[in-house]
This record gives C-alpha cells, structure tokens and sequence, in this order.
C-alpha cells in the first residue's frame, strides 16, 4: 500500500493506493477518508490515449508536428535561449507544478538565464490574495486552517462556491454546521454552497467592496469594533475611521443590490458571532479590484481582532493543488524566492545561496503581461494559457508572434498546443513523486504510483535538462526530488518565517509537515496589521444597450479547468455537461429562450454557442457559463487589477440570442 495525496485542488486530500485500487486515506487528518469525484478517477487520468509521450517539433505552426527525440528538442531550445536577450525569454508556469519543479524552473530562469520572466496561472488565481495579505498582514500567510471551522461560529464565504471547487472542505463545512457553525455565503448565484447556508446574499456582480465596508462602518459608528486590538495592533484605524464618515451607505448597500432587512439579518448574526472566518476565492480575486476587495475583506478581521486566534481568520482558500508551494518557492514574477523580493539585501542573499552573479534586480513580466511584451522564447509548463488567458482573440494574434513556443504538457490536446512549436512529454501525477504545499500551508508529498512512462520525464527534470545543455552542471546535478527538496529545505532559512528544515522529505507522506503554525503575529515590519481605505471604484466593463448582460465564469464540481485529465470518455461521472448557460427565467422569458434551447452569447470581442440553462438561481441580467467550456475566453474582458495584474473574469458585458 502506498500512501499519496490527490493531484487536483488546494485541500490536498491523503490517499490510498493498493493494487490499482485508489481510496481515500482515513487516517488523514484533512479528509478522514473522503475523496470528491476527481480524486477517485485520479488513475484513469494516467492511463488514456490522449497522453503526449515523445517530444515533438515544427518549424511553423501551420505544419504538422513531427515526433522528435529529447536531444533535438532540447538542443534547439538551448541554443534559442543562448542566441536570444534575457528579457525576451519567458518562462510561463502552474499551480500545479510539484515544489521540486517550480524549485528548479525558477532557480534556471532567475538564477542563471537572469531572467524574472517567470511566472505562474497563478496569477489569474490567487495574485491579488497574495497582494492583499502582504498588504494587510506583512505576508502572503494564511492565518488559519481549514480545521478552524470546527471551533468557529460564523464562516462567510464570499465568491467560493466549495461545494464545487472544495469538494472535501465543503464535506467538512457541513459536519461542522451540526456542531453549530453558521455559515453566510455572499455569491450571485445560489450555488450548491448556497443551499447549504443559513443565510444567502444574492450580491450583484462587483460589489463586494461596498459590503465589507458596510460592516467596517457599522462597526466603527456603532462602537463595536475591538478597540483593545485596533489600538495595540492595528495601523491607519483614525484615517479609515475618518474616511468612512462620508462614505454614501445607501447608495453602498444599493450597490450591492441587497436589501436593508437583508444586511441587517446578516450584521445581526456577526455581531453576535463569537468567533468569525472570511473564506473567499475567485469571485473576489478576479476582478478590476481584486487587491481592494481583499483588504476590505481583511479589514473587517482587524477591526474585530478575529486573527490569530483559534476559529477566527480570513481565509483565502487557495484553488490549485501546489499554487502555495509555488508561491514559496517563489515562482511568481514579482518574488525572487522563499518570498523575498528584489531589494539588494534579497538578491544578495540569493545569489549567494545559489552561487551565481546573474539575477536581475527588478521585478519580472507577469503571466498577464507576457504576450504583450514580444518575446523571443516562451516555455509554458502544466498550464494551457490560450485556453485560460482572458480575451482569447488577442491572445492567439500575440502567442502566433513568439517565434519559440515550448509547452511541456503530459496531455496532447491542449488548447496551447495548436500555437506551440516544440512540446516536450511530462510524466504526470501517480508517475512522478514529489511535495506540495495544500491551501492552508500543509506539506504532503506525491508518490509515485506507477512506471513513468518510457519517454516522458517529470517536470523538474526536463528543466534540468535544459539547464545542463546551457552549461550549467554542477548548480542543476539533482539526482531525485528529495535532492531538491532539501536544498529548499536549506533555502528557507533565508527568511525567518519560512524555515520548514525541520520537515522530513521521506516522512511526508504519512506526516505531513505544517509550516508557520507558531506565527501568531502580523509580520510587518512593525508588527501591526495595517488596514487600509479602499473603495468601489466600478473599473469593471460596464453593460449597455447593446450588451446587458454581465457574464460570470468558474467552476463544476467534476470537471477540472480544460479537461484534459477529468473530460475522458471512462470519466461517466460528470453530473453536469461541459457547457451550459445559467440565465435567470425571467431574462430568459423576455428574450424567449427555453431551456435547453442553444443560445449564442457575445462579448465586443468574441462569441461562443452554449446552451441555456434557465434558472432562478442567478440575479437577474446576469448569466453563468462554467469554464470546462474552452472557448469561455472568447468572450472575456482583459481589464486587470492594477496591483495584482489579476484578470477580471467575471465581469464581462454581453448579449444573448437565440440559434433559430
Ligand atoms: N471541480 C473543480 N474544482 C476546482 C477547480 C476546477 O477546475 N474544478 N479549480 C480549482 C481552482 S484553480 C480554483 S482557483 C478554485 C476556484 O474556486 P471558486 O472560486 O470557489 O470557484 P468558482 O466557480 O470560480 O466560483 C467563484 C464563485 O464566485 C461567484 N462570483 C462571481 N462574481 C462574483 C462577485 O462579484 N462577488 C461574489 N461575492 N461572488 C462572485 C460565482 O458565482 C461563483 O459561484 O477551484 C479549484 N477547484
Ligand atoms: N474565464 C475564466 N478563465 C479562467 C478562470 C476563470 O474562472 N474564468 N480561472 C483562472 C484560474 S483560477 C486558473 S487556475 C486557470 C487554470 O487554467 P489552466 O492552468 O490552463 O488549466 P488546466 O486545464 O488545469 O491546465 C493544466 C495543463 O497541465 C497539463 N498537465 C497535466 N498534468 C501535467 C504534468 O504533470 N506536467 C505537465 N507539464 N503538464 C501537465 C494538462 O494537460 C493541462 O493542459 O484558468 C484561469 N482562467
Ligand atoms: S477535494 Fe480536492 S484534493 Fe480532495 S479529492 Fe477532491 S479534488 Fe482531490
Ligand atoms: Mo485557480
């Protein structure tokens, strides 16, 4: 029997594998057993005829793909890279990397080719929480487990729908209602989450800026903020203080599109809460405020002091299985590495570590920022980015002008694919090993479960690779993950907070290591959480005439993004189709649609045929279409949050009409 944990989202259940058969591991703490319907079909994905398993190559993307070897491959990479200027090379990578990948990918990229073009999906997912932490809290850390709920009162999920995308956690949220948690969700759409809530708040699209400063104010005017805290651990309280005299409650609250009695239940149950979590994911990261929304959010936490105590916190919940290890590791453009930043002081430490004299000191381009910026070279690793960048139109016309595209993808129909011209076969989950950081900063390791493929190779290794032929041996002579694993062990001790060298690579899997559970304080610079004023600005594209329609985008519960390991012909246990659209029943009256009926929807950029899914569980002139729909990019907006440079997915303008 072998012990491992599922590959898909960021609650890293524990698993069991025996004999070809996959289970859930009852002795793991996060999931006692359970598993959601991707983590049983886990192995059928390692088995199908749709795995890319030699390297292939063409010189243009207007021909075939012809089968190439691993030296040919890389060998034209290499010497790309050689011939090409550091900053119009591009490394583009994924939450879903192992530790050990992302390790190696950004020790090549930033350390030797001195690049800071590396970057993650990362960015559309989780970058303005990680803005909105450092900003609040001194650091992208997440302050509380999801076991917390079990000694909460009150849990608010704002734009996560966990009955879909945290499928176990969401098991767990509903054992712990039994035990007398209650639980608001704060979503447009009556999700499955929201049926499971004591109280649902239908909010317009947009709007949740205005409803966690509603609670601030309230807080502050009614003198039910903790002053205790505010004044021994809070920043800037008198500024907001002052900022919100004037802040225009009715016009907030009827921005949020929430009645009063609505938000009065609502603030009636907080106060009266004890001990509170926020849960947020993409219905507040991707947006034209990403970053404010987050701090609003967190600025509730520092105002009642609900942090760093057992059953309290805001708590990002994190979508991809590795996104926090990759965040540590430092795979985003904007870290150099263990978190540190490009300060002097940083790369110093740094290079000296990695005994190299070629990092950059400013920051790189972001994953939204790359295919603007005419490069030369782009390796995109365990992510589709044609499939998942907004705006896909322009995306195709930008990657059509890189004149390298490498995709390393252990599948061979990615939407990536049609524009790359080499692609280099990775081994996937259960035929490699290696660790990777859950949502609330658990430790676990990968095993492998099976032989790896005779021409495919693990991540980390094909970066190797490509170090090794650039010439550089001796810093990239790793002989396995655990090698790498403990020299980012070493690495973390680079900065206080992160030291995780206590943390044993071969127990992991049966002990997994939580790092950062003594930290019990904001680690600014002076200790103190720092609230900020933020406001809706209203930046997101705004409906008209000719596109009423604010459409929204995310997640259903047995589809994993594009599909390509959960969309398999084996996989019967999809309880939704790939693509539909919800429209609520009176919008769809008005414009004659009946259910089932397929629809074409369009964006000033682009349009998609879907299917209209009638419903009163959306608002009203506001539609949802799930992204196992590939082509949902094709209608969304490109407008960015300025901080984060996160994309604002859900809120793109757009008319519906019926397919006569
Ligand atoms: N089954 C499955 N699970 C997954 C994934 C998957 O592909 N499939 N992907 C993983 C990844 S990478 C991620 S990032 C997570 C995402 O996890 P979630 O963010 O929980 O998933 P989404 O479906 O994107 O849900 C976002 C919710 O926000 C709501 N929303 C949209 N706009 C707004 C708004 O302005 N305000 C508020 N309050 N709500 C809004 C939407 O209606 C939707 O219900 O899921 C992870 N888990
Ligand atoms: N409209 C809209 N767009 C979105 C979102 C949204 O909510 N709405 N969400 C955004 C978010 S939060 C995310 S995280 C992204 C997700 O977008 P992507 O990351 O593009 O989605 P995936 O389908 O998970 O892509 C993973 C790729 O890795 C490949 N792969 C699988 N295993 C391995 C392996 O072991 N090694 C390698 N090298 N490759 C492997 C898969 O075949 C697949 O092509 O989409 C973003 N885009
Ligand atoms: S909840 Fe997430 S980690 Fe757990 S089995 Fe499902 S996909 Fe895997
Ligand atoms: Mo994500």
């Amino acid at each position: 029997m072998i012990r491992s944990v599922c590959g898909y989202c960021g609650v890293g259940c524990g698993l069991e594998f025996d004999k070809d058969n996959l289970i859930g591991d009852v002795a793991y703490p996060i999931n006692e057993g359970r598993l959601c319907s991707k983590g049983i079909s886990e192995l059928i994905s390692i088995d199908t005829s749709t795995r890319l398993l030699r390297p292939h190559i063409r010189d243009s993307i207007d021909e075939e793909y012809k089968v190439s070897t691993w030296e040919e491959s890389i060998s034209l990479i290499a010497n790309k890279i050689k011939n090409t200027k550091k900053d119009k090379i591009g490394f583009y990578l994924s939450g879903q990397l192992l530790t050990e990948d992302y390790y190696v990918a950004n020790k090549l990229g930033k350390g030797f080719i001195g690049t800071n073009n590396v970057d993650t999906n990362s960015r559309t997912c989780m970058s303005s929480a990680i803005v909105g932490y450092k900003k609040s809290l001194g650091a992208d850390f997440v302050p509380l487990r999801m076991d917390d709920i079990f000694k909460s009162n009150l849990l608010i999920l704002a734009g996560a729908n966990t009955a879909e995308a945290h499928v176990v956690f969401h098991n767990q949220i509903k054992k712990a209602k039994k035990y007398g948690l209650k639980v608001v969700v704060i979503d447009p759409r009556e999700t499955d989450t929201a049926k499971i809530a004591d109280i649902h708040l239908s909010i317009k699209v947009g709007s949740d800026i205005d409803f966690f400063n509603l609670i601030s104010k309230r807080l502050i005017d009614e003198d039910l903020y903790n002053k205790e805290f505010v004044d021994k651990h809070v920043n800037n309280f008198e500024l907001l203080k002052n900022k919100f005299k004037r802040a225009p409650v009715t016009k907030m609250l009827k921005r949020t599109g929430l009645t009063k009695e609505e938000f009065d239940e609502f603030f009636e149950l907080y106060i009266n809460s004890e001990n509170i979590i926020s849960a947020w994911t993409m219905g507040l990261n991707q947006s034209s405020q990403g970053v404010d929304k987050n701090t609003a959010l967190i600025n509730t936490h520092l105002l009642t002091g609900k942090i760093f105590k057992a059953g309290n916190g805001p708590l990002s919940l994190t979508g991809q299985p590795n996104a926090m290890g990759g965040r540590e590791v430092g795979g985003l453009s904007t870290s150099l590495a263990v978190h540190l930043g490009f300060d002097k002081e940083s790369i110093e430490k740094v290079s000296k570590f990695w005994n190299t004299d070629n990092i950059d000191n400013k920051p790189g381009l972001t994953a939204t920022q790359m295919l603007d910026a005419k490069l030369d070279v782009l390796i995109i690793c365990h992510t589709d980015p044609v499939y998942h960048l907004p705006n896909r139109n322009r995306v195709e016309e930008l990657i059509k002008k890189i004149p390298m595209v490498v995709e390393i993808n252990a599948y061979d129909n990615s939407e990536t694919a049609k524009f790359a011209h080499i692609r280099l076969p990775a081994a996937p989950w259960g035929e490699k090993e290696g660790t990777q950081t859950n949502l609330d900063r658990t430790i676990t390791k990968q095993e492998k479960l099976t032989r790896t493929s005779i021409e495919c190779k693990p991540d980390w290794e094909i970066f190797q690779l490509l170090a090794q032929k650039l010439g550089y041996k001796e810093e990239f002579n790793f002989k396995n993950t655990k090698e790498i694993f403990e020299e980012y062990q070493e690495m973390t001790k680079l900065n206080d907070y992160m030291d995780i060298s206590e943390a044993s690579y071969d127990e992991l899997s049966h002990k997994p290591f939580i790092w950062g559970e003594n930290i019990k304080e904001f680690l600014t610079e002076d200790k103190k959480g720092n609230l900020f004023f933020v406001e809706n600005k209203l930046l997101s594209e705004k409906t008209s005439i000719k596109y009423p329609f604010t459409l929204i985008t995310g997640r259903t519960r047995d589809q994993w993004h594009s599909g390509t390991k959960t969309n398999l012909p084996r996989t019967l246990l999809q309880y939704k189709e790939l693509n539909f659209c919800e429209i609520n029943t009176k919008d769809a009256d008005e414009l004659q649609i009946k259910h089932g009926e397929k629809i074409k929807v369009a964006s000033s950029r682009g349009e998609i045929l879907t299917k209209a899914y009638v419903t009163d569980a959306i608002r009203e002139k506001t539609i949802f279409i799930p992204i196992s729909n590939r082509e949902i990019n094709y209608l969304t907006n490109d407008i960015l949050d300025r901080e984060s440079l996160q994309p604002d997915y859900n809120h793109s303008a757009v008319k519906i009409s019926k397919i006569v």
